[in-house]
């Protein structure tokens, strides 16, 4: 919703016919030593539970079901892999902020989340996503401390605005870009999007052509 268009119609045309082909399921893995070797570009998602991780994935990807095939239970506690074109990683992270799970179990796979955003060379982007009818809460500020720590590049994406009125969704995308102003990792843009509508997501497939570097 910014007011200059960060990307032209070309970037955006380009990034459509990119994510237009294939995107697969590659692997879940529940342990750093069973990630895939680091030789691709990565993007993460991240954020609590719920956020729509899953459905963001789908979006970009046009895939009504690739992330939810991943989403049976167990799997949303591992870190799952989807290859776009066999040239870029999309990683969706597990969930934090589990309410129904003991507080060591919960803290296990913030952990093992946490390890991959620390010790991941190929990691272009983290994107931290946030519900857009909650904004950034306590526990997604310990997630940003944790990104700033690991100087993991990464940049705030708002989730279901089509939940919120769109002066509401403008609001919230200043008042979190005045929120993230002074960490150091935070990428200075906010990205308001609806995996619903559509809304905002020809832009994050273009930010996550340009973040990897990667041509048509
Ligand atoms: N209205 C609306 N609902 C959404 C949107 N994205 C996700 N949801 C819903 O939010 C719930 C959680 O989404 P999911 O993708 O599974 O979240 P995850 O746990 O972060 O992977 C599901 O019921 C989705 O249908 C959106 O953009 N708009
Ligand atoms: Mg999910």
């Amino acid at each position: 919703m910014a007011a200059d268009p960060v990307f032209d119609d070309e970037a955006l045309e380009a990034a459509r016919k990119l994510f237009a082909r294939e995107t697969t399921f590659m692997m879940g893995a529940v342990r750093m030593d069973g990630l895939p070797a680091p030789d691709l570009p990565e993007v993460a998602f991240a954020g609590r539970s719920n956020v729509g991780k899953s459905s963001l994935i789908n979006a970009v990807t046009g895939r009504k079901e690739l992330a939810r095939a991943s989403n049976e239970p167990g799997r949303t506690r591992e870190i799952n892999f989807f290859v776009l074109d066999e040239r870029i990683r999309l990683v969706d992270l597990p969930g934090y902020g589990f309410a129904k799970v003991s507080r060591t179990t919960a803290r296990k796979f913030q952990n093992l989340g946490r390890d991959y955003l620390r010790g991941r060379p190929n990691l272009k982007r983290a994107y931290l996503l946030i519900d857009a009818r909650h904004g950034l809460k306590t526990v997604d500020t310990e997630a940003l401390d944790a990104f700033d720590t690991a100087a993991v590049s990464y940049q705030i994406v708002l989730t279901k605005a089509d939940k919120i009125k769109p002066h509401e969704v403008e609001a919230l995308v200043d008042k979190t870009l005045k929120q993230i102003s002074k960490r150091p990792a935070a990428f200075p843009r906010v990205l308001a999007t609806s995996s619903e509508k559509g809304t905002g997501i020809p832009e994050l497939r273009a930010e996550i052509m340009a973040a990897c570097a990667v041509e048509l």
